[in-house]
């Protein structure tokens, strides 16, 4: 194998994150070859993913989702041999990145799973946390190339439990900012400066770098991406859907998840996920905007009808704002017992969640606020039946503990 070829590495999608690690990679001395679904005019731009394939033993892959991973995955294959080393960035759930490493390793390639923590400042300065899962010869091999762009390796184990681990860290960032939002608009709501919040936030041992980061943003109304909404949503999908397949009930982050859904719907998907603050916003004006901090944390300005968006191939219905839900606790219709009850011991993660093949009646009515992507939207009626409904069980509930 030439000494020029191990200097070689693909990068295959060159959004928010790929640009930058590419970017990294090159300051550091690799020949970067690199491949976007959408051409951009960028050096050692090639045709199609077998190409990188052909140039380089290293892929680094960075696309947004399964669908995308799994399609990267099968249009490397005319391409691949027991050379290449695949590294999958893409956070997706266990189940596509076990399919992904199976399409990989039928050819001979190896296949490391490295999703990460970090985004576009920390890939910019190549300080990403890397989670990684794979043979222990390949990733050997690859550290080099993920010690360019990462500031810390986290070895977890078999190919979809680093994904696992991902998906885990995310579920407290995106409840910790949202909660964050939250505090900021009672701060305003009873009159006091969010600067006095973010300063009493700074000594508090919950202050977190992500907080630090989001927090200023946040007052600013400054939603430049710089980890997605529709990326942050994708993953307390994945979230919900591996705690519903798993008998748990997660409403924290069913919560977090049903905030993010409402800033797609109204289009905010490609802006940052601190952008879920948007909520408490009258009508969020660019940063710099003087007038805006008057207009902070009134109640929202609800568009007439928010349009349809497509989300990793489904499409979300439009949201009316008349029947616009809250939402509501995660007991839909299951008693408590069975949601303490029957947590899987040992679970098999590399497994689809069960709950995608054949929900179970009682799993089907909790999949709206527990795994699906479709957000309630009843008629009034229906609204106050459901009430009335969840009245009557929390009232039997007390009755329960009273006996
Ligand atoms: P971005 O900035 O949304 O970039 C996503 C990239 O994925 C971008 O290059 C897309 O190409 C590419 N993409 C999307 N769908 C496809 C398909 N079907 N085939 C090939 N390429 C595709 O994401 P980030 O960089 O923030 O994050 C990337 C991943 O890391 C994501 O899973 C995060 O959760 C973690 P496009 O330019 O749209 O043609």
């Amino acid at each position: 194998m030439s000494r020029r070829r191990r200097k070689n590495v693909g990068v295959i999608g060159l959004g928010i994150i790929g640009s930058r690690v590419t970017e990294t990679l090159r300051q550091k001395g690799f020949h970067v070859f690199v491949w976007n679904r959408t051409p951009q005019p960028v050096p050692n731009f090639v045709g199609a993913p077998a190409e990188i394939a052909e140039m380089c033993d290293f892929v680094q892959v960075f696309v947004s989702d399964d669908d995308a991973l799994l399609q990267v995955a099968e249009d490397l294959v005319p391409a691949l041999a027991p050379r290449h080393i695949v590294l999958a960035h893409s956070t997706v759930s266990p189940h596509s990145m076990v399919a992904a490493a199976e399409i990989v390793e039928s050819r001979g390639a190896r296949f490391i799973e490295a999703p990460f923590t970090g985004s576009k400042t920390a890939a910019e300065k190549g300080e990403l946390l890397y989670y990684v899962a794979g043979d222990d010869a390949a990733l050997r091999e690859a550290r080099p190339i993920l010690e360019a762009s990462g500031k810390e390796i986290i070895v977890i184990g078999e190919i979809g439990q680093a994904t696992v681990i991902k998906i885990a860290t995310n579920m407290v960032t995106a409840a910790s900012v949202q909660a964050a939002a939250e505090a900021l608009a009672l701060v305003q709501a009873v009159g006091l400066p969010m600067e006095k919040f973010v300063e009493a936030m700074r000594g508090n041992a919950s202050h977190s770098t992500t907080l630090a980061l989001k927090l200023p943003k946040i007052i600013e109304a400054n939603f430049e991406p710089h980890f997605s909404m529709k990326h942050m949503l994708k993953d307390m999908q994945i979230a919900s859907r591996l705690g519903l397949s798993h008998q748990l009930e997660l409403g924290v982050t069913a919560a977090a998840r049903d905030r993010l859904l409402e800033q797609m719907q109204r289009g905010y998907g490609d802006d940052d996920y601190s952008a879920v603050a948007r909520k408490y916003f009258a009508d969020v004006q660019p940063a710099g905007d003087e007038e805006a901090g008057l207009e902070l944390f009134e109640q929202p300005a609800v568009p007439e009808a928010f349009p349809g968006v497509e989300l990793h191939g489904e499409v979300l219905e439009p949201v009316q704002p008349d029947n616009f839900v809250p939402m509501m606790p995660e007991i839909g219709g299951q008693e408590p017992e069975s949601i303490s009850g029957a947590i899987a011991p040992a679970p098999d993660i590399t497994q689809p969640a069960s709950v995608s093949e054949e929900p179970t009646p009682q799993e089907e009515s909790s999949t709206a606020a527990a795994g699906e992507v479709t957000t309630p939207v009843l008629p009034h009626e229906e609204v106050e039946e459901e009430a009335q409904a969840r009245r009557g069980f929390l009232s039997r509930l007390l009755r329960r503990g009273t006996d």
